[in-house]
């Protein structure tokens, strides 16, 4: 347990990613200021290949993306299948801020973030994306690397002074997945959820697993009945793995928080780590795991 403010969020370039939320925090921004802001860097970094624009593309070649944020209070906002567009998790805010609706998908939420003002990037794979499509397209055949090339997404969570909480979650998705394929990350409840009452909850890691699951909700709904962040994190990927054939070759985690400041981690396999950042710290921590 620790004292507000608090961000978490997965992977190697989590560090990154909280060090601007939370001084998106010190300079006065919301908590939700703080988890867009915060995984924006992560939708520029050209090192990632699993999140924004320089991500692994689908099999035919092209990077659509997906993107979800969400408040404490129930609003939320998603782009799923979306092209050319760099920050997608500001597009998912103002799906949730100025439009009715929860998501927008494919080509209409392009001219959404059009309409929005957000401009629209040349359609060109990255030097990095570039290389490795072309190496794959040679056997063209999927074959997930756990940890590796296509788990990399990032999800966010925090809780603010005021014990307001606020998630975000971004991604190009799984590399060479078939066009127009979704994944778990702007469900809301599979790869984000959040509820000031209870906690907030993120994933990452092969989506079909996690939304079959309804990953983020589960554990939310099971620290509302009790659980620690924890043990709810746990018994979400007990759940996984129950449900899941090829248990034992998929990789997926999640991150949990609850309103005291308490805070989870759990995957399938070993691998996974996480960023944990408070106005004094910011350190990676690597998740315990299912298989060992
Ligand atoms: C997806 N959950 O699209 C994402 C992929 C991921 O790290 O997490 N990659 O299924």
């Amino acid at each position: 347990q620790r004292k507000a403010p608090l961000i978490l969020s997965t992977w190697n370039h989590g560090v990154p990613a909280n060090a601007t939320a939370l001084e998106t925090l010190k300079s006065g921004g919301s908590i939700l200021d703080a988890v867009e802001k915060g995984v924006m860097t992560t939708e520029l970094d050209l090192e990632n290949l699993s999140v924004g624009l320089q991500g692994l593309p689908d099999r035919e070649g092209i990077v659509t993306l997906d993107a979800s944020i969400m408040k404490g209070n129930g609003e939320c906002g998603s782009v799923a299948f979306l092209r050319q567009v760099r920050h997608p998790i500001s597009v998912a805010r103002k799906v949730m801020e100025d439009t009715p609706h929860v998501m927008l998908a494919g080509e209409g939420a392009r001219q959404f973030a059009i309409a929005q003002g957000f401009p629209l990037e040349k359609e060109e794979l990255s030097p990095g994306a570039k290389r490795a499509y072309e190496e794959w397209k040679k056997t063209s055949q999927y074959k997930p690397i756990i940890n590796i090339e296509n788990h990399d997404t990032i999800g966010m969570i925090g809780i603010g002074e005021d014990g307001k909480m606020a998630g975000s979650c971004t991604t190009s998705g799984l590399a060479y997945k078939m066009h127009g394929r979704v994944g778990d990350s702007p469900i809301i409840g599979a790869g984000l959820y959040v509820d000031d009452e209870v906690g907030a909850a993120t994933a990452t890691g092969l989506g079909e697993t996690i939304i079959r699951i309804c990953g983020s909700f589960l554990i939310v709904e099971l620290m509302r009945q009790g659980r620690s962040p924890q043990e709810a994190c746990e018994e979400a990927v007990r759940r996984l793995v129950a449900k899941s054939s090829n248990s034992k070759e998929i990789q997926a985690g999640f991150l949990a928080i609850n309103k005291d400041g308490e805070m989870g981690a759990f995957a399938v396999q070993p691998g996974f780590n996480y960023a944990q950042g408070d106005m004094s710290s910011n350190e990676l921590i690597d998740s315990k795991s299912y298989f060992n």
